[in-house]
């Protein structure tokens, strides 16, 4: 039996995790649940977006199914009081570097794609996203100039056996695919980026099945919505992987379409598993939100945290079943609410 934190957090976070967590439950898997704040809701209740209770539990549990977290009201507070703080903290504290991002677009639902049905159908890649690194976690800060002008900065960085690590996740799960590799970095400008394209040069000699190609990362948002099917697996930095990520969602449908994976190696046993999007709070509370990419997380939790591959498949076979069979929730052109989104998947369960 395993335990699963459930960290629901903020804005649609508990709406779709409570959609995630009925398709577990239906799986009829001894798992054991529990619970714990995270976000606005730990900064409203306890002071803190990752108190300390939260973070015990997330070092106990086998899996964290996670939600999202960001809260408009909290714009004003400090920045290490910030609900996004604590998806960071969690991350760093797991060492969570290697984050899945699968884009694959599912029959049927090529009319929600901003790419013309065609091109939307060859979509069928993995992002492969560095985690605990890049300008997320250099040094930063606010100052001023000379001029006294207000000034704020964040430092890009990463040593080479951060960049060989993901950089081997990639490689990895390009061998078990097509054998293509796209790294994506910006080295016409960037120092980090030259040292980047440097150690994926050398992690490459080790994978001379896998056929490698470096690409800008202007060249890449645009080869995305020009020819998203000459990609297989994209591995890049931290920056760079949450805006392509983002544009992928919208090429297959929507961002309430992709799940992620947050892993400490390559098939780590503690993950974390959350939906691309965050917290939405314009429709929070509305029942609008869609649940698939917290249901595809909790697939991608039972496959790289539990070893349950069959379930994890059952999953998302439900998932393409209940596209297949015309349920939609508004992102998608649809009318669905957020819970018949999760019960069309709850009767598509085989
Ligand atoms: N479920 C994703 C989420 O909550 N995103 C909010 C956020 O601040 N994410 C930071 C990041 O993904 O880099």
């Amino acid at each position: 039996m395993a335990l699963i934190a459930i960290l629901a957090g903020d804005g649609i976070g508990p709406e779709v995790t409570h959609e995630a967590r009925r398709v577990l439950e239906a799986l009829g898997l001894d798992h054991q649940f529990e619970p714990g704040l995270v976000g606005g809701a730990a900064y409203r209740a306890l002071g803190h977006p990752l108190p300390p209770q939260t973070l015990e539990l997330a070092h106990r549990a086998d899996a964290i199914l996670f939600g999202a977290v960001g809260d408009p009201e909290m714009d004003g507070l400090e920045r290490t009081l910030r609900p996004e703080q604590a998806i960071l903290g969690l991350r760093k504290a797991l060492g969570l570097f290697a984050n899945l991002r699968p884009a694959t677009m599912f029959p049927g639902l090529e009319d929600a794609s901003a790419l013309r049905p065609e091109v939307a159908r060859s979509i069928d890649m993995v992002i492969v996203r560095e985690l605990t690194g890049d300008v997320y976690f250099g040094d930063k800060g606010r100052g001023h100039t000379k001029m006294g002008l207000r000034e704020g900065h964040d430092m890009m960085r990463y040593d080479e056996a951060e960049v060989a690590r993901i950089a081997r996740v990639g490689f990895e799960m390009a061998k078990r695919r097509k054998k293509i590799l796209t790294s994506v970095d910006k080295a016409n400008v960037l120092e980090t980026s030259q040292l980047w394209r440097e150690i994926v040069n050398e992690v490459a000699l080790d994978y001379p099945e896998v056929k490698l190609t470096h690409m800008y990362v202007d060249n890449a948002a645009m080869q995305l919505v020009r020819n998203p099917g000459a990609f297989d697996v994209v591995v890049t930095g931290n920056l760079f992987g949450d805006i392509l990520s983002d544009q992928a969602s919208m090429c297959v449908g929507s961002i309430g379409m992709l799940p992620s994976a947050s892993l400490n190696e390559w098939t780590g046993t503690c993950g974390l598993y959350e939906p691309i999007h965050g917290s939405a709070p314009d429709i929070a509370g509305q029942g609008k939100a869609n649940p698939c990419a917290a249901i595809l997380s909790a697939a991608m939790l039972l496959r790289h945290s539990l070893s349950d591959e069959a379930s994890a498949q059952r999953i998302e076979a439900a998932v393409i079943a209940a596209i297949g069979a015309g349920a939609r929730t508004p992102d998608l052109g649809g009318t669905h609410s957020t819970s018949a989104m999760g019960d069309a998947v709850l009767a598509a369960l085989q």
